[in-house]
């Protein structure tokens, strides 16, 4: 009988429904093991192949610790507010919820369809209130102790969305989704304050287990620098202005000054002779991105203002100058320059032709500026010192002379948390009358997102919430002052800086999540998703989760301990899988035709799992091969159990079977799948040139294969004669002694050449091996004539015979 892989899925898909088969109890009393994916965005076009790849090794390991004694929590659901689904409604004329309950349903389907053993009891969705309600409560908790916040920001307005980006969401001044011009303007935004989180959010990373790739990432867009804030006063006038700099120890060095084009001390300083040079040099500035402006190729180009300041440390005067590479969002927005030791100081000194003064020792600042460190010179009180002492001494005398002070800088800025959107959860704020803003009361969440019909961006800025007047206008029901909602969303981001932490008790309305539930499943064990993530949502999440360790929800201080990235699944040959490429696989396709344990199997197979692989449908093709080769080894041409699975063992099986239990044990632990599976395939060979195949170990090898075919082997352990499911099963043990050869291979040589192979018993003492070697005829044969100086073993791997 041919394995059938569409009758087998079915039945076991029902199976495992109605059994429930992967429901997770609370307080079993066994070691937890959380497994999370990143929650899909339900989009309109189903799943694409390279969502299995994640969801299926998750799924393996999940499989693996329920059957190593571990409660499992392995869930499921859908991030689904954002763009795409507004965008499709404000096209079709349709309702962003009614689509995206239909795009879950597809999601949901092709999920079963595959086979992951997720909870699904457990299921949530952002866009439902049950669950934005704690996104909503989470912000008013952030609100009441100050971290939300109102402010006047310049943001990344894009007009074709109707809507502000956050600054992740702008690549190279053009929107992530869409490829819209995006541009700066001013407007009143609400902000999170997680630059306030800035140094724990580097430090602990000390705390989890996450690719190194990963955690340099989130380092670097914090960006911390140590340094100092120093005050520069400008000659003939009251005024001053403080820049940050690294290198407080260079001060002496420090021959002009640069301000941002946009700072307003700019308009105050600049002398009517160079007002007009340097209002057009601001003009052409504003176009610019800021990844344009620090481009360290770029040319330089500034724009002098006519003004002087003075240098702190010597009385000496300081052009100030604007130019683009010096940005208003970074420390001050002010720099003094120190072109003989700052390599885009000395290129801007040398293209306007400014002093440069040398005050580290070791290179030759006429030609280049040097960055290492040396002896300083002619810097009075630091002569002599190196960087790091000069460092400490120039900070003292600034912070004394009450001109300047220790200063950490962050390259992060807070979050941009409002989007004048309409399919978001709404900011639960209401701005009263008095001007006063008080958050909507726990008792009153969820807010609930109203109906309508009219979703358009108004165009100006505010959110199509704006036109509900009947949703918009409040009146407190004490003091009779009326009010108006906050009519500003959230953005996509926000439902999933918490998730991990409502699987762990979805239904609640009482509660974020038990407390006592929340113990005994944080943190979550092993998270595995793209590495698109690694600045954005990782960032955000763990900031959230700090926030709520802080006030007492959660009691760990990181939400992810171990986190994996997937690679992608390319097309066949080697480019994006696109719809415009028409080289989309879709799963529904090779479920139907191969099957959902092939898919797979397949998709664990065709390599390491951080490494992107080009899809190939001859791989697909070839694990369908091998699962077929597995069928037959078990069930006859009469659809029997074959008669050569005994009880009987003779022995031939024993090592490679005790050798796969443990390369598969230990390779689905660390995710290492493709080399798992080629052990299942040594085992499979072996097993089909065996004349005896027992009972135990082909029961065993369906357990080891089940994680990542769970279908077919849940039917043949069925027809073995088992009663209960597979995937309930302990998971099968090996035998250390069993794994090893009894005999082995030992080398023989003759002053380092290979001179004979013999194979002896395994541990023979150095002795014994040394007589055999001596009676090797073959060596015997070399040595004649010859005097033996000296005999190295190694024991179970060579002997050596110096002999001249
Ligand atoms: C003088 C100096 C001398 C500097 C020297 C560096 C080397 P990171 O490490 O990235 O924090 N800087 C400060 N604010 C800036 C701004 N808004 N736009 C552009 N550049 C700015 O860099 C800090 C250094 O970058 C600061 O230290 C400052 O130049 C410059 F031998 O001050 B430094």
């Amino acid at each position: 009988m041919v394995y059938n892989h569409k009758d087998i899925e079915k039945k076991w898909q029902r199976y495992w429904e109605k059994n429930e088969t992967f429901k997770t109890e609370d307080f079993s009393g066994k070691p937890k093991f959380y497994c999370l994916d990143m929650f899909p965005y339900p989009s309109g076009q189903g799943l694409h192949v390279g969502h299995p790849k994640g969801y299926t090794s998750t799924d393996v390991l999940a499989r693996l610790k329920r059957a190593q004694g571990f409660n499992v929590l392995h869930p499921m659901g859908w991030d689904a507010f954002g763009l795409p689904a507004e965008q499709y409604a404000l096209d079709t004329g349709n309702d962003p919820a009614e689509f995206t309950a239909k795009n879950i349903g597809t999601f949901k389907r092709q999920f079963t369809s595959l086979g992951f053993s997720f909870d699904w009891s457990r299921e949530i969705n952002t866009t439902d209130p049950g669950y934005y309600k704690w996104t909503q409560w989470i912000f008013t908790k952030l609100f009441e102790k100050g971290l939300a916040y109102e402010a006047e920001v310049p943001v990344n307005w894009c007009p074709a969305l109707g809507t502000v980006l956050a600054n992740e969401e702008v690549i190279d001044g053009k929107s992530e989704r869409g490829d819209h011009p995006v541009y700066r303007v001013p407007m009143k935004q609400w902000m999170l304050k997680i630059t306030a989180y800035a140094d724990r959010l580097i430090d602990d990373l000390e705390l989890v287990n996450w690719p190194d790739s990963i955690k340099e990432m989130q380092r670097n867009w914090i960006g911390r620098s140590e340094g100092a804030n120093v005050t520069f006063k400008i000659k003939d006038t009251d005024k001053d202005f403080t820049v940050f700099t690294t290198r407080p120890d260079t001060l002496f060095g420090s021959t002009y000054a640069v301000l941002a084009p946009e700072l307003p001390l700019v308009q105050e300083i600049v002398t009517p002779e160079q007002k007009e040079a340097i209002q057009a040099y601001i003009v052409a500035s504003e176009k610019k991105s800021d990844l344009d402006r620090t481009e360290l190729s770029k040319e330089k180009t500034g724009v002098f203002t006519g003004a002087y300041a003075i240098n702190p440390a010597n009385g000496k005067e300081m052009p100030i100058w604007i130019a683009d590479y010096v940005l208003s969002t970074y420390g001050t927005g002010a720099i003094m320059a120190v072109p003989g030791h700052d390599e885009r100081d000395h290129e801007f000194a040398k293209a306007f032709d400014l002093p440069i003064i040398e005050v580290l020792e070791g290179g030759n600042v006429d030609e280049a500026a040097y960055t290492e460190d040396g002896a300083h010179v002619n810097s009075e009180f630091l002569n002599g010192l190196n960087k790091e002492e000069a460092m400490e001494k120039m900070i003292s005398w600034l912070e004394k002379e009450n001109v300047g002070k220790k200063e950490v800088s962050y390259r992060l800025r807070d979050w941009l948390f409002s989007r004048q959107r309409y399919w978001g959860e709404p900011i639960p704020i209401i701005h009263w009358e008095d001007g006063t803003m008080t958050a909507v009361p726990e008792e009153e969440l969820p807010l609930i997102l109203p109906k309508s019909k009219d979703i358009k961006p108004s165009g100006t800025g505010e959110s199509p919430l704006a036109n509900m007047t009947d949703w918009i206008n409040v009146v407190d029901e004490k003091t009779g002052m009326k009010g108006r909602r906050e009519t500003n969303t959230m953005p996509q981001w926000a439902g999933s800086s918490w998730y991990h932490i409502r699987y762990i008790d979805p239904n609640n309305d009482q509660q974020i999540a038990d407390p006592e539930k929340i113990k005994e499943w944080l943190p979550v064990d092993v998270y595995l998703g793209g590495a698109e993530h690694a600045v954005l949502h990782l960032l955000y999440a763990r900031f959230w989760h700090k926030f709520l360790y802080d006030i007492g929800v959660v009691n760990t201080k990181e939400p992810y301990q171990t986190l994996y990235n997937q690679g992608m699944i390319l097309g066949e040959n080697n480019e994006k899988m696109s719809k415009s490429k028409g080289n989309v696989v879709n799963p529904d396709d090779i479920v139907e035709q191969f099957g959902a344990d092939t898919l797979r199997f397949y998709e664990m197979f065709m390599g390491p799992l951080d490494a992107s692989v080009a899809w190939s449908e001859k791989g697909l093709e070839g694990s369908r091969k091998f699962l077929d080769r597995v069928w037959r080894l078990f069930i006859d041409e009469n659809a029997v159990v074959r008669d050569r699975i005994t009880t009987y063992n003779d022995g031939k099986l024993t090592k490679v079977y005790n050798q796969t239990v443990k390369k598969v044990t230990e390779d689905y632990a660390q995710l290492h799948f493709n080399t798992a599976i080629s052990q299942l395939m040594i085992f499979i060979n072996e097993a089909y040139k065996a004349e005896v195949l027992p009972v135990e170990y082909m029961k065993g090898f369906l357990q080891l294969l089940a994680p990542v075919a769970p279908f077919i082997t849940e039917e043949l352990w069925e027809r073995m004669g088992e009663k209960e499911s597979i995937s309930l099963t302990p998971w099968p043990m090996y035998d250390e002694n069993e794994l090893v050869e009894a005999e082995l291979e030992v080398i023989i040589q003759i002053n380092g050449k290979v001179r004979a192979k013999v194979i002896v018993a395994r541990d023979l003492p150095k002795e014994e091996l040394e007589a055999i070697a001596m009676e090797n005829e073959q060596i015997k044969e070399q040595l004649s004539g010859k005097t033996v100086r000296k005999v190295i073993v190694v024991p179970n791997k060579l002997v050596n015979i110096v002999a001249n």
